[in-house]
């Protein structure tokens, strides 16, 4: 583990960023001193008119300390509030040249330092990693032209189309005003009474349904820049452009009981898996993708490239990797780096522009404004993790904290006083391009923007049953929460028009009739089969996506280009052994663990040496909802065989009910499996490879990680 003391400053990666913070990094050492610098002598006791007298204001000491202390909070984010940061750096692996004249995507091999903040979006500061929501994606380029921020989400479109309904929206999903009940979680009515009385949510709203909305950490989501921004070439040239991060150890999610209680046993989960990579000396890394394609090409299709809640598919307009994202350097400081960090969408650089998407347009005054109530002034730009690697140069002085020092008389241009004082460069600075505009004044909606089923229909159509069941399962959980009759059916009349299936799927929880003649399966375990056959069946037809009717980049599990191959690269496992575990058996699997870049605890009875092993885990202090998998082993807990005490035995069981794999060695290990095998609830426990219980070989185990889940438990069909 790096010395968190210390870091910044033996930086073992320093890129430009890093080397710019280490100035502000401070480490402090010595005598202690309070902030005038005055040595202090005695930090335990204040001030006082004898041992038992009175505190006297005098002491200077003891009011600065409480002052400092008072003001330590600042007013977290309104929306995203709930966040974690790394460092790392962008590298361009194909140049874009061709298309922009932005210099972080035209020098192949050169590698931008990036800061990157991911975040739910409803939740407050301290609220869990995993509840049901959009993951923020946001990613700080310190380009050689200032900075670039794409500002995206983890998923490719948004809520509303017009940024003058963010407000309600979000009003509508954070936990409602006259009792601020319920946190992190959109399952209320004032939320879902706004979905359904908002039809442009339609699309967005399945994929916050969908198993996309709990990953199970950062570096297996996806993320997107949402909008269609344009880039410049040489020329003046434009190309269209919609950015794409796609995570090299593929995409997975948890299942809904698992992030319900990883939200009470490890409400850090995502930051802490991040955290434990990087400090472990791994990396998370995505590639970065482009779809280009022109305005012309755009003209010719059913939907509007300026609309959030459409996305292009890839099916349509492919992605090509033009880059990769490596994080590998945690912040020294959370509140300096990853709380005081400031997005924002208009951060761009030349030979990039906006598009007149209403959301984007809305954007760009909200993020600047936002840092105004957050950071306490207008100079937050000056803070070390916001500011550029490119010194700004310009006449803007002044206001609270101003830290930069600007000699001379000269604030102002043009001037005659101050050769040397900034001008503005016609050729290398930024341009907007030059769009032809014209409009009569109204307050519209385009045309353009109408449809807002079809894509949703073409979300559903391209996911496996399994995706199907999972999305109607969460459709269910969030209304029967909802304690308003109307705006269940209003929601269910909204997901009818998805398809018919979905709301009958979703009624029969409520306690409706099913929809428009269909027979409802009740899902569960039983009759998992015909739900699974109903739900393959249920196609709708696609509008508003140019003609593709499936596109298999939308689910996560089907095949498509630049998926990543399944690998059991970064998967935690739970290693459960006894006090007297074979040496032998435990050094086995891990060395096969290890050579997949796998990573494991050792689970036992208590801390410490177990003989064979050493636990750095308990079975009160580990849960088996945040690993990936769980490999039995030996010994005794308690005075029992492992596979008697009753805390072992619940590891494996639950890790089998949430479709994950279980693996054994010997004959101790195998009879903790023994032990479970049989057991019904939910799912029938067996000792099958084909269902992911891997016995005797931890390389098969090992491969069986790779797959992540067993969905085949649930129904052959899954
Ligand atoms: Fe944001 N959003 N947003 N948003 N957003 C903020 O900015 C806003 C939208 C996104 O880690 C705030 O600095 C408006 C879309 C991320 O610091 C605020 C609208 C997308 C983050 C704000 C949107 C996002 C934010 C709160 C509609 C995906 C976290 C604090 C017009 C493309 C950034 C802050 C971080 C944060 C406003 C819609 C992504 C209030 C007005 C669409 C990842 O300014």
């Amino acid at each position: 583990m790096t010395d968190p003391k210390t870091p910044a400053l033996t930086d073992p990666q320093p890129n430009a960023k890093r080397q710019d913070l280490q100035p502000d990094t401070v480490n402090p050492g010595g005598t202690l001193t309070d902030n005038m610098g005055h040595p202090i002598s005695d930090d335990q006791n204040s001030l006082k008119a004898g041992p038992l007298g009175p505190t006297l204001l005098e002491d200077h000491f003891l009011r600065e300390k409480l002052h400092h202390f008072d003001h330590e909070r600042i007013p977290e984010r309104i929306v995203h509030a709930r966040g974690s940061g790394a460092h790392g750096y962008f590298e361009l692996t194909r140049s874009l040249a061709e298309y922009t004249t932005a210099q972080v995507l035209t020098e192949v091999g050169a590698q931008t330092p990036t800061f990157v903040r991911f975040s739910t979006v409803a939740g407050f500061r301290g609220s869990p990693d995993t509840p049901r929501d959009i993951r923020g994606f946001a990613v700080k380029f310190y380009t050689p032209q200032g900075i670039w921020d794409l500002v995206g989400n983890n998923a490719p479109v948004f809520f509303i189309q017009d940024a003058i309904k963010f407000p309600d929206l979000v009003h509508s999903v954070k936990p409602e005003p006259h009792n601020e009940i319920p946190q992190a979680s959109a399952a209320h009515d004032t939320f879902w009474d706004f979905i359904s009385l908002t039809p442009e949510s339609l699309h967005t709203i399945m994929w916050a349904m969908s198993d996309r909305a709990i990953p199970r950490s950062f570096d297996t989501m996806e993320g997107f820049g949402v909008h269609t921004f344009r880039l410049i070439n040489a020329e003046g040239k434009v190309t269209l452009v919609k950015y794409h991060w796609k995570p090299v150890l593929g995409l997975h999610s948890l299942v809904w009981d698992e992030a319900q209680k990883i939200a009470g046993k490890d409400p850090d989960h995502n930051r802490r898996l991040m955290w434990d990579t990087i400090d472990g000396g791994g990396t998370l890394e995505w590639q970065f993708g482009v779809q280009l394609f022109t305005e012309e090409q755009a003209a010719g299709w059913d939907f509007d490239f300026r609309d959030p809640t459409k996305i292009v598919p890839e099916a349509l307009v492919p992605v090509e990797i033009v880059g990769r994202l490596v994080l590998n350097r945690n912040p020294d400081n959370f509140f300096s780096e990853t709380e005081q960090v400031a997005f924002m969408p208009s951060n761009i650089v030349p030979g990039m522009d906006f598009t007149e998407d209403p959301l984007l347009q809305g954007r760009n005054f909200s993020y600047l404004d936002t840092q105004f109530s957050r950071l306490g002034g207008p100079n937050w730009q000056e803070l070390p993790i916001n500011r550029p690697l490119t010194p700004p140069q310009n006449n803007q002085r002044d206001g609270h904290m101003r830290r930069t020092i600007n000699p001379g008389r000269v604030s102002y241009y043009p001037n005659s006083l101050d050769t040397g004082s900034p001008t503005p460069d016609p050729q290398e600075g930024f341009r907007s391009h030059p769009v032809m505009m014209s409009g009569v004044k109204v307050r519209e909606r385009p045309e353009s923007f109408s449809d807002h089923v079809g894509q949703a229909r073409l979300f559903w159509n391209s996911l496996t049953p399994i995706e199907r069941e999972h999305l109607c399962r969460a459709f269910q959980f969030e209304l029967a929460n909802v304690e308003t009759r109307h705006v269940r059916l209003a929601m269910l009349d909204q997901i009818e028009r998805v398809h018919p299936v979905l709301a009958s799927q979703v009624a029969i929880a409520l306690g409706e009739p099913p929809r428009a003649g269909q027979t409802a399966k009740p899902g569960g375990t039983q009759d998992s089969a015909e739900e699974m056959a109903l739900l393959a069946t249920a196609e709708a037809d696609v509008t508003a996506a140019a003609g593709v009717q499936h596109d298999p980049a939308l689910s996560q599990r089907a095949p498509s280009e630049h998926k990543a191959e399944p690998t059991p690269r970064g998967r935690l496992v739970a290693l459960l052994a006894g006090d007297g575990v074979d040496a032998g058996a435990v050094e086995a699997v891990q060395a096969a663990l290890k050579s997949q870049e796998a990573k494991f605890h050792v689970v036992g009875p208590h801390l410490g040496d177990l003989g064979g092993a050493q636990a750095t885990k308990t079975f009160s202090t580990a849960s088996p909802v945040v690993y990936d998998g769980v490999y039995a082993l030996g010994g005794t807990a308690g005075g029992l065989p492992l596979a008697e005490h009753p805390d072992a035995q619940m590891f494996v069981a639950e890790a089998y009910r949430h479709y994950k794999p279980v693996g054994a060695h010997g004959q101790d290990g195998e009879a903790l499996l023994d032990a479970v095998a049989g057991r019904t609830a939910p799912l029938t426990f067996a000792k099958d490879e084909a269902l992911g219980v891997v016995t005797g070989n931890p390389e098969a185990f090992t491969q069986a990680l790779a797959r992540h889940r067993y969905w085949n438990r649930l129904s052959p069909q899954a």
